[in-house]
């Protein structure tokens, strides 16, 4: 039987992100995979789903977690990646203040080591007070703490936008940040 859309969204991400060797796929430098292949490699391995379920998830997913190449031959994770991949994004300019959700129990050990990917390839960062209060809550009660992009752009760290419009930056030391 076909795996439902959620399950085939959750798979995508599992293979996309982390473990693309679970079903013998191997992403290229960029993250992305061949659809046909990621496909014929998922079948064999006994998660049956075909291309329009695919394009089907891909288009409805909520936060526009996957990227189609043009031609749509190939997709990829647009970000989440602990797989080390290289996007390829140019450094953009974010608004002055991006946002971070977490749980109250992480509070501490941000404000003494900053914020850190963790198993990730970057720290994500949300435009917004509301997504990044979504993003807090799956780790458990949300705190939400501003992340100053002025300063820390004055000092020479970058910052990317992922397709999807989560920011991204490879770590973010304790004096740029402060409680909502
Ligand atoms: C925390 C979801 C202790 C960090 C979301 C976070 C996002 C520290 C957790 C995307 C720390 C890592 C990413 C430090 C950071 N000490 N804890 N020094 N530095 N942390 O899931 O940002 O649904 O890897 O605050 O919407 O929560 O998967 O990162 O709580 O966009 O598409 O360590 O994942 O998208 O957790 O979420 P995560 P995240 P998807």
């Amino acid at each position: 039987m076909p795996i439902d859309d959620t399950q085939l969204s959750k798979f995508l991400s599992l293979v996309l992100r982390h473990k693309p060797d679970v079903i013998g796929l191997v992403l290229d430098a960029q993250g992305w995979a061949g659809i046909d292949e990621l496909i014929a490699k998922a079948n064999a391995a006994g998660t049956k789903f075909g291309r329009d379920d695919l394009l089907r998830v891909v288009a409805a997913s909520d936060k526009k977690r996957f990227s189609l190449s043009p031609g749509a031959d190939r997709v990829r994770a647009a970000q989440g990646h602990s797989v080390q991949v290289e996007l390829g994004l140019a450094a953009q300019e974010p608004p002055p203040l991006l946002y971070h959700g977490t749980a109250t129990r992480f509070v501490e050990a941000i404000l003494s080591e900053g914020l850190k990917p963790q198993a990730r390839q970057q720290v994500h960062l949300s435009a917004d007070v509301a997504t990044a209060e979504r993003v807090g809550q799956r780790h458990g009660k949300a705190y939400i703490f501003t992340v100053d992009t002025v300063a820390m752009r004055r000092h020479g760290y970058k910052f990317y936008r992922a397709d999807n419009g989560v920011w991204l930056t490879d770590l973010v030391p304790p004096e740029f940040l402060a409680p909502i």
